[in-house]
């Protein structure tokens, strides 16, 4: 017979260096976990992470302990550079990626919007874009750049924070969704969740006047219940993004007007680099593609690794 389990499923909101806050039904408890659910291999999977699902034991009206980890539907990973290259699991279970971009303090830069496309397309995640702090500066100045993100089916939302501006819109794109928030470090991210949830509990902190970039005030990824349906994730901005998993010769596939044009290039594998009849650059040379997309594409292609380690060795 199959063994009763007592408790209930929650979902994990929060993970701190000694326990995890789990949502249930009926209460937010403190958990620990059951050493039996991490099992024996320690790895980035089979830690709890935010987002997760789980099925948790109540020891006490506000206290409980993890049991068992539910399957996951995405998860959201970057890649860390140290020592070893390692994957670090932002968080689990999303349904779409919102990636704030800010006019200025800090600067708008498409490299790095570029980046979080590539790893929403390689996980299958729906992405929106929002270019916040527009009261900092002039519409027009974005709009070509906002064409070309829309061009490519990228919602392109302009946003303000502190005026509210497109503010309404920004809910409307949460509702009932599980999305997370990524972006630099000082865009805004944790006064977007702050202007239309102004309950939850939030450290935002002052633009420093050196660097004309943020501080760093969030430290932990956090998921946020939001009172019209839906979860929003706020996670700690990040100057160097890692890409995790992705090696170049995938990299092409992830940028869409590419791959359309692929079929035109004069060799079947071209890389969309130096290889000559590449319809790819001739596309950009006649501005039907962007060109800047483009140079974002060499210098990520660039930055990663030929194939994995495991493929490179079977060689
Ligand atoms: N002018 C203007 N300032 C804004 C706007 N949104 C946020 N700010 C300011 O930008 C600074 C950084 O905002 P945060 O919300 O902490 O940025 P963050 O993206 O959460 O930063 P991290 O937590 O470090 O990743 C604060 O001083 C905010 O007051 C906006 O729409 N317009
Ligand atoms: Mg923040
Ligand atoms: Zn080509």
């Amino acid at each position: 017979m199959k063994e009763q389990k007592s408790g209930c499923i929650g979902k994990v909101l929060k993970s701190t260096r000694n326990h995890y806050l789990v949502k249930t039904d009926s209460a937010v408890l403190k958990c620990i976990v059951r050493g039996r659910v991490v099992g024996s291999v320690s790895s980035e999977h089979s830690a709890v992470k935010v987002g997760d699902d789980v099925w948790v034991e109540p020891l006490s009206s506000n206290e409980g302990a993890i049991q068992e980890i539910l399957p996951r539907r995405s998860k959201l990973s970057r890649a860390v550079e140290g020592k070893a290259y390692r994957e670090h699991l932002i968080a689990v279970n999303i349904d779409q990626m919102i990636i704030i971009v800010s006019v200025k303090q800090p600067e708008f830069k498409s490299g790095l919007l570029d980046r979080y496309l590539v790893i929403a397309e390689k996980n299958g995640l729906k992405s929106i874009i929002c270019l916040n702090k527009i009261d900092l500066a002039e519409k027009s100045i974005f709009d070509e750049t906002a064409s070309w993100y829309q061009k490519l089916g990228y919602p392109f939302h302009y946003t303000s924070a502190l005026t509210g501006e497109g503010m309404e819109e920004f809910k409307s794109f949460l509702k009932g969704k599980v999305s997370v928030l990524v972006g630099h470090s000082g865009v805004g991210k944790s006064s977007m969740i702050l202007k239309i949830e102004p309950a939850i509990d939030l450290k935002i902190s002052e633009i420093s006047q050196k660097t004309n970039k943020g501080k760093h005030s969030t430290s932990y990824v956090e998921l946020f219940p939001l009172s019209f349906g839906g979860y929003l994730i706020d996670t700690p901005g990040i100057r160097e993004l890692g890409l995790w998993d992705i090696y170049q010769n995938e990299l092409k596939q992830y940028f869409m007007e590419f791959a359309k044009l692929e079929q035109d290039c004069q060799f079947n594998d071209c890389r969309h680099l130096k290889e000559p009849g590449c319809a790819v650059k001739k596309a950009v040379e006649k501005a039907k593609i962007s060109g800047e997309r483009y140079k974002n594409y060499c210098n990520i292609y660039s930055d990663l690794r030929a194939a994995p380690y495991e493929l490179i060795k079977r060689r």
